[in-house]
Order: structure tokens, then C-alpha cells, then sequence
């Protein structure tokens, strides 16, 4: 009865956990996704070969010497065994010996830094984290959009990252990798999308008060046809980004429209990076002018 129960219960925690697999890493859309979940499985299994013999073993042991068992189990002489030793040893290092060689080669080879090899011209698209929506510039295009994100499947996406704000992580689940987004700095990240479809974007860091409305749709055209068409969209909306309308779209917001811009300033991404250079030293400057050496308590 209660190994039915057990095993009852077992299968509804199992569904639940798989039906949380779709639109996840676990149901990857794109190549380096896809090499990823290879990774995920392959380490897995890996493990599950060391895992699984001790979760046997534990039970086995704590059945075979337990309490009120029928024939005495005593071995006085029993100190050491050749066999035991070799097994509990050997396994593990040839299993950490091969993750190494995998991990270390997988490491290179799904470097986010590393432009995809792919016979398409990649398109390039610049990402801000702002307080609480993601804008996206396209900067051989000159549009920009907010909390939405497009591009055509199969031609691999150059994406540039900062943030305007807190720390933030750029991740399209279903694409793989994800990549942080830092204030005063530009991440790099390649990723392409092997089929059209909309996947979820997200960042996986928490940034405060709007997180949890702070996401975005990755987009994939089936055709580059699709994504002119897309961009003919965006150049509809007669809104421009430029260094005073961006103040206004920097300033916090929660659970953002998509918003499109149909011009953007040259060099808009940079701008938002070198901003906190220029602060920086305004700070400095600001700071030591109005300096008293008495304020320190030493001499200056
Ligand atoms: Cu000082």
C-alpha cells in the first residue's frame, strides 16, 4: 500500500518536473542551446554513474545490517580490501578525468565571446538593461526597439550588452547562454536561432523592485523577408532615439509597453557605456574641490 502510494506520488512529481522542460534550457531552439543541453545530459549521466551505485548501496547496507536480522553478520578480521579500494577510487577519477576533457573543451567551444561559424552574415544588435525593460538598438539598421527583440532564424545575432543600471543577465533560455550586463562595460554574446519561433527573454538577475516584469520576445523570422517586414514595422513609429529622449526611456518603468523607435543617434550604444566614464570623473573632480583636509583628518 504505501509502496503504491510512493510510487504514485513519485509519477506526478516527475510529470511536474518535465512540464516545466518546455520553452527552457531543456528545449533548445538553437544551436548553442542545443550543444549546452548535450553538455547538461552528458554531465549528468556521467555523475548518475557514481550517484546511483551509492544511493543503491546506502539502501542495501542499511537493509543488510539492520536491526533483527536473522543471521549474525560479524567479520572481526575484515580491515581492508583491494577491490573496495581500486572501485570507490578508480571510477570517480576516470569520471572527474573525463568531465575535465569535456568541460575544457565544451568551455572554447561555446565561448560566448566566439563569433558562430556559420556561412551567414551575422546581424549585430545592441542590448541596454535599464530599470525594468531591455532595449534593443540595431545599429547597422538605425532602429531601436524596448522589450521586444527581432531577428531572422538561421543568421547568427552579434549581441553587444551593457546596462544602465544595476547588474542585470541577458538570457534567452531556448538560444543557450546567458551573459551579464554590467554599468560603464560592453559583454559580447553570439547566438543564433535554428528554427522561427518566439522565445522568452529574461534576465537571470534579480535588479529590484520591477524584476519580475522585466522581459522581453526573442523573436526568430522564418525568412529574412519576415524580419524587413519587422523592421518596416518598427521604421513606422515615428520616434527617435537620441540622448534627450533616452533620458526619458531610462527613467525607471514597470512591466514596459514594446516600444519601437524609428531612428536612432549614431553611436546611441556607446554613449550609454561612456556615460559612467564621464561621471566618473565629474565625481572625482566634484569631490576633491570640495575637499577639507580637516574632513579627512590629515594633512593634504
Ligand atoms: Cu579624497
Amino acid at each position: 500500500m504505501l509502496i503504491r502510494n510512493i510510487s504514485k506520488a513519485a509519477m506526478v512529481i516527475f510529470t511536474i518536473l518535465l512540464s516545466g522542460c518546455e520553452g527552457g534550457v531543456l528545449d533548445p531552439k538553437g544551436q548553442i542551446g542545443i550543444d549546452e543541453k548535450h553538455l547538461i545530459v552528458v554531465a549528468t549521466l556521467l555523475m548518475l554513474v557514481v550517484v546511483l551505485p551509492v544511493i543503491f548501496m546506502t539502501l542495501f547496507f542499511a537493509w543488510k545490517y539492520r536491526d533483527g536480522r536473522d543471521h549474525e553478520i560479524y567479520a572481526p578480521k575484515w580491515a581492508h580490501s583491494k577491490l573496495i579500494e581500486i572501485v570507490v577510487w578508480l571510477v570517480p577519477i576516470v569520471i572527474v578525468i573525463i568531465l575535465g576533457v569535456i568541460t575544457w573543451g565544451s568551455t572554447h567551444d561555446l565561448d560566448p565571446y566566439k563569433p558562430l561559424d556559420h556561412q551567414a552574415t551575422p546581424i549585430t544588435v545592441e542590448v541596454v538593461s535599464l530599470n525594468w525593460k531591455w532595449l534593443f538598438i540595431y545599429p547597422e539598421l538605425g532602429i531601436a526597439s524596448v522589450n521586444e527583440l527581432a531577428f531572422p532564424a538561421n543568421v547568427p545575432v552579434n549581441f553587444k550588452i551593457t546596462s544602465d543600471t544595476a547588474m542585470n543577465s541577458f538570457f534567452i533560455p531556448q538560444l543557450g547562454s546567458q551573459i551579464y550586463s554590467m554599468a560603464g562595460m560592453a559583454t559580447q554574446l553570439h547566438l543564433i536561432a535554428n528554427e522561427a519561433g518566439v522565445f522568452e527573454g529574461i534576465s537571470a538577475n534579480y535588479s529590484g523592485a520591477g524584476f519580475s516584469g522585466m522581459k522581453f520576445n526573442a523573436i526568430a523570422t522564418a525568412t529574412p523577408e519576415g524580419f524587413d517586414a519587422w523592421v518596416a514595422k518598427v521604421k513606422l513609429h515615428n520616434q527617435q532615439l537620441n540622448p534627450d529622449s533616452y533620458q526619458i526611456l531610462a527613467k525607471p518603468s514597470e512591466n514596459n509597453a514594446v516600444q519601437y523607435y524609428s531612428s536612432v543617434s549614431e553611436g546611441m550604444f556607446n554613449h550609454i557605456v561612456m556615460q559612467y566614464m564621464h561621471m566618473d570623473s565629474a565625481m572625482e573632480m566634484s569631490q576633491h574641490s570640495g575637499h577639507s583636509s580637516s574632513k579627512h583628518g590629515e594633512t593634504e
